[in-house]
């Protein structure tokens, strides 16, 4: 399963194709619809997501409510389309009173981006490298999520700091399974804490007062997974390096860490790894889960956790030095309208990147192309490792 996204933030619509999904996997609009809306909410966001109310229109791939096995496409709507439909036309000319983007934001793709394509208006650049691409990427990936549900797997995320506000947490790798998605969702940061979510509400309001931005950290949990999968005979088929891959691939990750990540480089080896456990029910199992879920690349079967930590938005409102590209003079970066914090919906764009990377290692392992006959493969495989 695979796919790809098309649209620019400002343009007609956002597309995401998904190519190698199962037949016979039911799909609700509903659920779709839902992870677009936890994407656009959270403290801090910026006004663009008074404008628009994204929801998916599938057009193709589905039957019925049920995957074809043919390529299932989503279309997102921008509705603030209707206020640059000259200013991102196809094929009509520029408007005269266009005003070309040429004070380009630190850290943000918008100046090694012009240099790379050779634009004078990095608007050529940031309306794609804009994170309203993350959209798209949602809808995608809410097809593997259907997929992961259908096979008993649940991916979530909290948010676990904001700037120097943190959740307080003695032992995540024991609790994050525990957290409750209703918590979560209810904290208008992510963050299932009401003491943490108030603190961390605070320090993006002394940011916004300040003409500053807030980056964080944040965790991805997927419970319910076979153990397995992934692969140990080439980098590439390591899920370590897979979920890795998909995870600084959401614009401003900045790190990412398995289990006891950076930590474990401190510790003796007898307080890093998981002594090996039987259950005569389960099968072999883990005293802890230090690992974070994985181990040689491969899922143990205990719960994968993983946490980003995600820099502050490159858009100030007390911005930074930058050269204005025509004068080559020293000015200001560009001041758009932006977020001071995405923390909360990066989470969700980590949670749709890890579900689309767990899917596939599922499809990997029990076959592509009906669910039946990948439930019925799926069962065996948990009949065999039981009584190994
Ligand atoms: C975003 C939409 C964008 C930005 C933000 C994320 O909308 P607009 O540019 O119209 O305000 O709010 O994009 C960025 C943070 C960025 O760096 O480009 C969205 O839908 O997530």
């Amino acid at each position: 399963m695979r796919y790809l996204t098309a649209g620019e933030s400002h343009g007609p619509e956002l597309t995401a194709i998904v190519e190698g999904v199962p037949a016979g996997l039911k799909i609700s609009e509903k659920h779709i619809n839902a992870d677009l809306k936890r994407r656009q909410s959270g403290y801090g966001r910026g006004a663009r997501q008074s404008i628009e109310a994204d929801a998916a229109r599938v057009t193709s791939g589905v039957r019925f409510g049920k995957t074809l096995g043919s390529p299932v496409t989503l279309v997102i709507e921008n509705r603030d389309w209707a206020n640059w439909s000259e200013r991102m036309a196809a094929f009509e000319s520029a408007p005269r009173t266009l005003k070309r983007e040429v004070t380009p934001r630190p850290g943000h793709a918008d100046l090694v981006g012009a240099v790379k394509i050779g634009t004078e208006d990095c608007r050529d650049v940031l309306e794609r490298a804009s994170a309203r691409s993350t959209a798209s990427l949602v809808a995608a990936a809410s097809i593997a999520r259907e997929f992961l549900a259908d096979v008993g797997v649940e991916v979530f995320s909290y948010v676990s700091s904001i700037g120097d506000a943190r959740l307080g947490e003695d032992d995540p790798l024991l609790s994050a399974p525990d957290y409750k998605p209703l918590d979560i969702e209810m904290s208008e940061v992510r963050c299932p804490d009401a003491e943490a979510t108030r603190a961390m509400k605070r320090a993006i309001d002394d940011a916004a007062a300040a003409g500053e931005s807030l980056g964080g950290t944040f965790r991805v949990v997927a419970l319910g997974l076979v153990p397995g999968l992934g692969g140990y005979s080439q980098p590439e088929s390591r899920l370590t390096s897979q979920i890795g891959a998909a995870l600084f691939g959401i614009p401003a990750i900045k790190g990412v860490e398995f289990g006891l990540g950076f930590g474990a480089a401190e510790l003796v080896g007898s307080r890093v790894h998981d002594a090996i456990e039987l259950d005569r029910g389960r099968g072999f199992t883990r005293s802890s889960n230090r690992a974070g879920g994985l181990e040689g690349g491969m899922t143990t079967g205990l719960p994968l956790i993983v946490t980003c930590a995600m820099k502050p938005i490159p858009t100030l409102g007390h911005a930074l030095g930058t050269i204005d590209l025509d004068t080559l003079e020293p000015t200001e970066a560009s001041r758009e309208r932006s977020d001071v914090c995405a923390v909360p919906a990066a989470a969700v764009v980590a949670e749709a990147q890890v579900a689309f990377v767990l899917a596939n290692a599922y499809l990997d392992k029990f076959g592509r192309d009906d669910m039946r006959d990948i439930r019925s493969a799926i069962k065996s495989y948990r009949q065999r490792i039981r009584t190994m």
